[in-house]
């Protein structure tokens, strides 16, 4: 299944519409139009939706849409600063120009703190005072000193080292796999979902997210920018689950934690077959 699950037509829209009126384009100026910019621009929305099967499978999504979008700003935010010439200097993201090429760096880089900014100031409106608390201390922490900007600063500092696989391991799951951890725990936390909830679906995205950006370096060599709206054969001076294990490699090993997530979902039997479609659509992705 290389094309995104038939669900996601489900939840794409009200996603859409939620992340709309979370920046409104009024006042408007330069930073608001580039926080729309990006966050706006077409994406699968995977991490949105994480938050809203989690939710369901955890009693009910009627609350999860503020985490949903916080998980979203978050993630556009740092694709903002992963593009940044500083960083992985990326031309195309979302298959348009990167927002440092359209809006210039200045006013990329305080779009990013922008986006940040709201997703915890969402959350602190969104939520009573302790669940708020919760979910905003989580992406918190993902984004933090365990989690992307750990995962980044390592891999910007490895550019044209050698890493061990451990390392490697380690920066992959602090740059996406924490985060969609996080998205996971907030889902269940929204619907008051219980700690054994919790364990499973955090077992599931830790293991999903790993994949996923093996996939996301596979997909650098093997596709498009068609496909996947962004400039490819970018990593050639990294170390990546590619150049380390081989395509074939790397893609028996992103089946492999697919499949292991996919067994974590044990506990929720057949109500969690979206998200085992999920975990399949991410094993073959060319998106
Ligand atoms: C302060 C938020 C913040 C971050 C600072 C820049 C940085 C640290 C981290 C970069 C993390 C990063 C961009 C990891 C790559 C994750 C990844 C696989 C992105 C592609 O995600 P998709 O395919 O994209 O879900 P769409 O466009 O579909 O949403």
């Amino acid at each position: 299944m290389s094309s995104l699950p038939g669900f996601f037509q489900t939840y794409q829209p009200p996603i859409a519409r939620a992340l709309e009126a979370f920046v409104p384009a009024s006042p408007g100026g330069p930073v608001v139009d580039a926080m729309r910019y990006t966050l706006l621009a077409p994406s699968k929305r995977v991490r949105a939706v994480l938050v809203l099967l989690s939710a369901e499978l955890c009693g009910s999504s009627s609350r999860a849409m503020p985490a949903a979008c916080a998980v979203e700003a978050i993630h556009a935010s740092s694709l903002i600063l992963d593009d940044l010439p500083s960083m992985d200097n990326a031309p195309l993201r979302r298959g348009r120009a990167s927002a440092h090429i359209e809006f210039g760096e200045a006013v990329a880089i305080l779009a990013a703190f922008g986006l940040l900014n709201d997703a915890y100031g969402h959350l602190a409106r969104a939520y009573e005072p302790a669940l708020a608390a919760r979910i905003t201390a989580l992406y918190a922490d993902a984004v933090g000193l365990d989690g992307l900007v750990a995962g980044q600063a390592e891999d910007v500092l490895a550019t044209d080292q050698g890493l061990t696989f451990d390392t490697l391991e380690r920066i992959h799951r602090r740059k996406t796999g924490v985060l969609f951890s996080a998205a996971a725990t907030a889902g269940a936390l929204s619907a008051g979902g219980s700690a054994d909830d919790i364990v499973a679906l955090t077992a599931y995205a830790k293991n999903l997210g790993l994949a996923f950006q093996i996939v996301d370096d596979l997909l650098d060599v093997t596709g498009t920018p068609e496909e996947t709206g962004k400039a490819v054969k970018s990593d050639a001076r990294k170390t990546t689950f590619v150049s380390f294990s081989g395509v074939d490699g790397a893609r028996e090993l992103a089946l492999e934690l697919c499949r292991t997530a996919t067994s974590a979902l044990a506990p929720f039997g057949r109500r969690a077959t979206h998200l085992a479609a999920l975990a399949d659509f991410v094993a073959q992705r060319r998106l």
